[in-house]
């Protein structure tokens, strides 16, 4: 199927929802025919960037690196999900920099910390708690919220339904699927 290619770049805090929803999105995508890369922590952080940890200046070489192999998947034709946290906005900025305009979609998914520390999926707030982890962001780290992202979904009033099928009308409105 036709698409044009672009990286959806969710950004947001541990718990609120971007590799959850980047996977269902995913999922609708394929069922059109449309030919993805889903880029998330499992494939990154364990191998191009397994020398990396969690400090300001990793965390800056990790979405850099991203960036980059973001780009070369949106020239191999390809609709790209990013799924990771990307504290910063002036590194997402350099990325948009990088990329022809359109091919940069950023999605906020945006969800309180009480949410994101109540969902605690891999009990890493509750490590945070223990004083096992520090430099959490959201926490003892900072996080930037977008200023103008193409999209921003609430995951602590919609359900990963709703917010795959607000990202879907956008891509078809702006003529992406
Ligand atoms: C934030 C951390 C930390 C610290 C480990 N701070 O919920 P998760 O587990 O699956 O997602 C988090 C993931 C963050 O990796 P990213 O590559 O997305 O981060 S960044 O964009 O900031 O480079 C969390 C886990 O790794 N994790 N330690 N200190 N999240």
């Amino acid at each position: 199927n036709n698409h044009k290619s672009a990286v959806v770049w969710f950004t947001g805090l541990s718990g609120s929802g971007k590799s959850t929803i980047s996977v269902e999105l995913e999922k609708e995508l394929h069922q059109l025919g449309i030919r993805t890369y889903h880029l998330d922590g499992d494939n990154v952080r364990h191998g191009l960037n397994k020398d990396l940890g969690f400090g300001p200046d990793d965390r800056k070489e990790n979405i850099r690196r991203i960036g980059e192999v973001s780009k070369l998947m949106v020239e191999a034709g390809l609709l790209t999900l990013a799924a990771f946290i990307s504290p910063y906005c002036a590194d997402r900025d350099e990325i948009r920099k990088m990329m022809e305009s359109g091919e940069f979609i950023e999605v906020f998914v945006d969800a309180s910390i009480e949410t994101c520390k109540s969902r605690d999926p891999k009990g890493l707030y509750k490590k945070v708690r223990a004083g096992e982890i520090t430099g959490f962001t959201g926490i003892d780290a900072p996080y930037e919220a977008p200023v103008n992202p193409e999209i921003t979904v609430n995951t602590d009033q919609k359900s990963v339904e709703e917010s795959v099928q607000t990202i879907m009308s956008y891509l078809k409105t702006k003529g992406y699927l």
